[in-house]
């Protein structure tokens, strides 16, 4: 539907000084940072479902935000308006890609069969539309939590024939998310878990779990599809209890079915949080294990226990993130997505481009304070130091496994060592993220 977003100009950088609310102020999407532009580094994209279909609900009222391409039915029309829309909406903001579920760009469908029909009609469209206008597809996913038949779960459902349905979205999901040129197809649990364990086989559901993403794996080879295959932790919401629950867990998940080099995760700050971890610690966690591929940007309520997905705007916080995702070797098929949505009463066009410019200069700021905290770099330059004993003699020994219990404890024994504690220096090392977030 054209004609919503016209009154916006496309957004451009303006810089710091700028009084402009429609313009970037530190997105600067050519500007090198460590030798690559920011919009290599950052790979932004927008989602399809918070920003173009969700319409303001909430459980206690209705859709607030009555953009033209709502309202009527959810049909082939709708969709195509909703797409025109969805590219207006990208050329404007000029972030290099999106992300989608195949039920966030298709015409509602019930069975299998108009479910492959109506995504098909859909893609020959996102096609087209990504030719022309140049916005990519970073990642898709299938919606496998929505429809009511999902509310037992997908891979985890009781019921086979749930399973095979959710098989079936994945399939298309991931076929077309390989013909759109997507660099990454993920896959958020959101019903794989349980409300309670009175009616709960867990140990079988996870083996269900397990088998469905061997499955999908499968195909990602069978297909020739080079992108990555990513899970999405979460603890809960809308489950009580998610097999999913934080980036530990999934990896502990993978190694159990033998697809830790198959699978990464796709870690979502607001999900962190409400796993009681910290943003930082799940980026460092998937470092550790190797498994770290994207992030779904957006920040929860410090006081409300719920995935509020909000725009990010918490510069400490992003920049520390920020430093260890580039510490990690930053994003490779991996990018930026914004699952974030503007709040019910931000009803105009307007408010979507503010969250997403808010959220770009955010990025923009913390890559360039991560950049400049790793051109200096102080925290490694301390932990290389605090641990300097295990690179040689008996440290390096009890890593590489030359070493048994006794000859360990042998060793302590014979030099009778009495370590003194050393401190750990916390508020130095929180004064140099302080000082560098600018
Ligand atoms: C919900 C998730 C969802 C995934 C994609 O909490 O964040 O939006 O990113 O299914
Ligand atoms: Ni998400
Ligand atoms: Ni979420």
């Amino acid at each position: 539907m054209s004609g919503y977003f016209d009154h916006i100009d496309p957004i451009k950088f303006e810089g710091a000084e700028s009084e402009n609310d429609l313009a970037f102020k530190y997105y600067d999407a050519k500007k090198k940072v460590m030798g690559k532009t920011m919009e290599d580094h950052l790979r932004v994209a927008a989602c399809y479902w918070h920003t173009f279909c969700w319409d303001g609900f909430d459980v206690f009222g209705g859709g607030t935000f009555n953009r033209p391409w709502h309202g009527g039915q959810n049909d082939q029309a709708a969709a195509e308006a909703k797409l025109d829309a969805a590219f207006d909406f990208f050329d404007r903001l000029g972030q290099p890609f999106f992300c989608f579920h195949d039920v966030d760009i298709m015409a509602a469908a019930e069975t299998p069969k108009e479910h492959v029909e109506s995504l098909a009609k859909i893609i020959d469209k996102v096609e087209a539309k990504i030719e022309k206008h140049g916005t990519k597809l970073l990642w898709g996913t299938a919606n496998n939590f929505s429809h009511p038949r999902y509310m037992a779960g997908a891979a985890t459902n009781p019921n086979p024939d749930v399973a095979a349905f959710a098989a079936l979205q994945v399939r298309e999901c991931m076929n077309a998310t390989h013909r759109l040129g997507g660099s990454g197809y993920v896959l958020w649990g959101g019903r794989e878990g349980y409300d309670t364990i009175l009616n709960t086989n867990v140990g079988q559901e996870m083996e269900q779990l397990g088998r469905f993403l061997t499955m999908a794996v499968e195909h990602k080879h069978k297909i020739g599809f080079k992108g990555d295959i990513w899970i999405e932790p979460k603890p809960h919401e809308p489950t009580k209890h998610q097999y999913d629950r934080d980036v530990g867990t999934v990896y502990g998940f993978l190694k159990q079915y033998g697809l830790e080099n198959e699978v990464g995760v796709n870690i979502e700050p607001n999900h962190a949080t409400l796993a009681g971890n910290s943003f930082e610690h799940e980026v460092e966690m998937a470092n550790a294990f190797g498994i770290f591929g994207s992030i779904d940007f957006n920040r929860g309520d410090p006081q409300n226990g719920w995935d509020t997905d909000q725009f990010p705007n918490d510069l400490r916080e992003t920049t520390t993130a920020m430093y260890y995702i580039l510490k990690g070797g930053g994003f490779k098929n991996g990018g930026s997505n914004f699952d974030a949505k503007v709040r019910r009463q931000s009803n105009d066009a307007a408010d979507l481009f503010h969250g997403h410019i808010g959220g770009m200069d955010l990025l923009a700021r913390a890559l360039m304070n991560a950049a400049a905290m790793i051109e200096k770099d102080r925290l490694q330059a301390f932990k290389d130091e605090r641990y300097a004993g295990w690179r040689s003699g008996l440290g390096a020994k009890m890593l590489s496994g030359e070493a048994s219990l006794d000859e360990v404890a042998d060793h302590a024994l014979s030099e009778n060592t009495s370590p003194a504690p050393v401190s750990g220096r916390q508020e130095m090392l929180e004064n140099y993220i302080t000082n560098a977030v600018k």
